[in-house]
């Protein structure tokens, strides 16, 4: 099946080649795309300079910081004109562990789509402090618990989805535009009736680069989960 790897990117140049290294040494000829929002820190050059080399790595630029959401609206669409059957998220901190997509492709032979969860046994968060800990179980725990529907973690990043899946949601019908778009995309499928299995995950705190969740984004999660909530 004709797979790609889709990865935002918003100045994170310490470790976009050690992602692109570690991908490449778990599935050698898989399909990566970045969608860059004109980092200032030298991303924008060094993927321009991978994707020279490269035939399986593809960038799209955008003028400027856009938004988490609408970055991998951009992605998935690419991936349904592109004829892409199977399409991973994936952080480009290194918070997610490449070694995992092996899992994430079996599992989907066998369901809609794969989340990865730091909070099911075995997955878990490494090196993050008490504070963003909290911050992480409280939000999973108050979209659980809103919304339901069997998902330990709502707000992980590290999924993947049979491309079909993401057509018939319909990228432009989502309406978040910071992180509670990891949440509208796992709950309207799942209302729509598509079948999920979660596998852990460990997600590592990053070790280079800065965090980009502000309160903004925090802010808009918690009224936006209501509004997944009523519009069912
Ligand atoms: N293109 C694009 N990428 C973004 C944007 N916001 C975040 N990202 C990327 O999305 C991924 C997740 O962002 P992070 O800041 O790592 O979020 P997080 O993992 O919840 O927070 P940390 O634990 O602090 O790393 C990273 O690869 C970011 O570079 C954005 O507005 N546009
Ligand atoms: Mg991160």
């Amino acid at each position: 099946m004709k797979k790609i790897i889709i990865l935002p990117v918003l100045n994170e140049s310490e470790t976009i080649p050690a992602v692109v290294g570690k991908i490449i040494q778990t599935i050698p000829d898989i399909d990566i795309l970045f969608i860059d929002d004109n980092s200032k820190d030298g991303s924008k050059e060094i993927l321009q300079e991978l994707e020279k080399n490269s035939e399986n790595i593809k960038v799209l630029h955008r003028p400027e910081r856009l938004g988490l959401a609408s970055a991998y609206i951009m992605g998935f669409k690419y991936a349904i004109n592109h004829g892409y059957e199977i399409v991973t998220q994936m952080d480009s901190d290194l918070s997610h562990d490449p070694a995992c997509l092996a899992e994430f492709y079996s599992k989907i032979k066998d369901c809609d789509f794969v989340v990865g969860s730091r909070y099911v046994d075995g997955g878990k968060v490494v090196n993050w402090n008490a504070f963003r800990r909290a911050i992480s179980k409280a939000g999973n725990l108050y979209a659980r618990t809103i919304l339901g529907k069997g998902i330990s973690d709502y707000t992980g990043g590290y999924n993947t989805w049979r491309t079909d899946v993401l057509k018939r949601i319909d990228p432009d019908q989502l309406r978040s535009q910071g992180y509670s778009f990891l949440i509208e995309l796992k709950y309207k499928a799942i209302c729509q009736g598509y079948s999920c299995i979660e596998i852990p995950i460990i997600f590592s705190e990053r070790k280079a680069g800065k965090s980009k969740m502000g309160s903004r984004i925090i802010l808009e999660a918690i009224w936006r989960v209501w509004s997944f909530k009523i519009r069912r």
